[in-house]
């Protein structure tokens, strides 16, 4: 059975491979996953009787559309619209929307295969879904991107709801954008259905400390995987990668809990602030001003810039936690970062290392959080809006932020047991994945083959 097992794997693999050509962040995603649940399909044969990975890979429907608008010269340009309803086993397709010019289907799948078992381990009822366009937000009008959000949810309305899909923030996708869209929904559908998008302003049924959740969330995992190792974040120098949404609430909640953060970049360069981070700063400028980090350095006199954002991975830290994007350390940076002494490493970002560095961190014993765990903060608060929206009232700060931390030391604790529980020891990545898979694949067999 043993060998049978690794086989079918290996198949469903070069299957994925050979049915979705050239879709290479999709095949890395599977192949990460799957070849971690071999001890899991060992032990309950009715994952392999009642084909469940096989059923998995393949998204239950993939949405593609034109999405024409309209800029503020009166040129017609057309983009093209994603949404791929992955998984429903345990709920609603829920996941963000992703505005990026470097989206296309496969980036699309991998996020979208990614968030089935990163929201089964939130322990709350929502299935697997992203989507996005290939739309380039940088340097448009505010009536830009009303236009375009507008054009997009014209066509996106029809396959979303809030029993059906809730989509809601990614790369280049904020309260601003969700604002939008979810105005162009409400005028469509003559519904309010507040809970069909999250990430929404407060004025109309945004929960409090969403904006915050994912970032906050990467450090409440982060500490619990330190206290774990007889270790905590105070004093610790962290370098943070990015400088949007996740990576600023993750360097706010760092610095709270006495860590001192002294890197971070965006997608053209880094920054090096020996004097730590001022946030705050960085926040006016990334998220208020939308201008670049290198206007960070000409406002602050003890910080650094540098053209490129690879080189933020030479800078030394005991600890690293990338907040930007995909791939964004390669085997190359893993050696550099191990080289220079670092003990952990939290994904903020989905999918931030490649299948190589993750093998590197783990052969030498560098802690790892892994994206599907760590970052679910965000996608869990998202839930709680999706409560709040369902129930008409809104919880305070306080009390959202406590149920955020509860989920995520419930979140550490099923990924360590899963580790332990399979063999992995502190391989948290294998543990997460196996504790999001077994919930998922549980129902699936219940559901029946559908
Ligand atoms: P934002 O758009 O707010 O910020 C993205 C940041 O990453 C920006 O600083 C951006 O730089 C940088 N970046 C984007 N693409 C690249 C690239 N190709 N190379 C280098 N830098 C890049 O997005 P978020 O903070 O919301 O998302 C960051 C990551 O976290 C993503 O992987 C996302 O999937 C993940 N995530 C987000 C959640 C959320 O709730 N928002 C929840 C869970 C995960 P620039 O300004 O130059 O574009
Ligand atoms: O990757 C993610 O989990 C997100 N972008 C958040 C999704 C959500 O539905 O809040």
């Amino acid at each position: 059975m043993k060998q049978n097992v690794k086989q079918i794997v290996e198949q469903v693999i070069e299957d994925v491979k050979a049915k979705n050509p050239l879709q290479e962040e999709f095949h890395q995603t599977v192949e990460e996953v799957l070849t971690s649940l071999i001890p899991v399909l060992e032990k309950n044969p009715n994952y392999i009787k009642y084909k469940i990975l096989d059923r998995l890979v393949e998204p239950d429907r993939q949405i593609m559309f034109r999405v024409p608008w309209t800029d503020d010269k009166g040129e017609i340009h057309i983009n093209r619209g994603f949404r791929v309803q992955f998984n429903s086993a345990i709920g609603p397709y829920k996941g963000g929307l992703r505005f990026h010019p470097s989206v296309n289907l496969s980036i699309i799948k991998f996020l979208g295969f990614e968030q089935i078992f990163k929201n089964s381990l939130t322990g709350l009822p929502i299935g697997g879904g992203k989507g996005g366009s290939d739309f380039n937000p940088k340097g448009k009008s505010d009536i830009e991107i009303m236009r375009f959000c507008q054009s997009f949810m014209t066509e996106l309305y029809r396959h979303i709801g809030p029993d059906v899909d809730v989509p809601a923030g990614d790369i280049g996708v904020g309260g601003r954008e969700i604002g939008y869209l979810y105005g162009q929904y409400k005028k469509i559908r003559n519904s309010t259905d507040q809970g069909v998008l999250t990430g929404k302003d407060l004025t109309f049924g945004g929960s409090l400390a969403r904006i915050q959740a994912t970032g906050y969330g990467v450090i409440y995992f982060v500490e619990e995987m330190l206290k774990e190792a007889g270790k905590d974040l105070k004093d610790k120098t962290i370098v943070v990668s990015g400088s949007g949404n996740v990576a600023i609430y993750t360097v706010k909640k760092a610095q709270e809990l006495g860590a001192k953060v002294v890197a971070m970049c965006d997608s053209d360069g880094y920054i090096f602030d020996e004097e730590g981070i001022d946030v705050e700063l960085i926040r006016q400028i990334k998220e208020v001003e939308r201008k670049r980090i290198k206007e960070y350095a000409m406002r602050k006199p003890s910080a650094k810039y540098f053209e490129g954002n690879k080189g933020i991975w030479t800078v030394k830290a005991d600890i690293v936690l990338p907040c930007a994007t995909q791939n964004e350390i390669d085997l190359e940076s893993a050696k550099i970062i191990v080289e220079n002494g670092t003990i952990a490493v939290g994904e903020g970002s989905n999918m931030p290392c490649t299948n190589e560095a993750i093998k590197y961190f783990l052969e030498k014993g560098v802690l790892l959080a892994p994206a599907k765990a760590t970052n679910a903060g965000g996608v869990a608060t998202s839930a709680l809006e999706m409560a709040q929206n369902s129930m008409r009232l809104s919880w305070t700060f306080e009390e959202v932020d406590e149920k955020l931390k509860d989920i995520m030391i419930n979140i550490f604790k099923k990924t360590r047991d899963a580790a332990k529980e399979y063999g992995y020891g502190t391989n948290y990545l294998a543990g997460a994945n196996i504790a999001g898979f077994i919930k998922v694949a549980d129902a699936m067999v219940a559901e029946g083959i559908v």
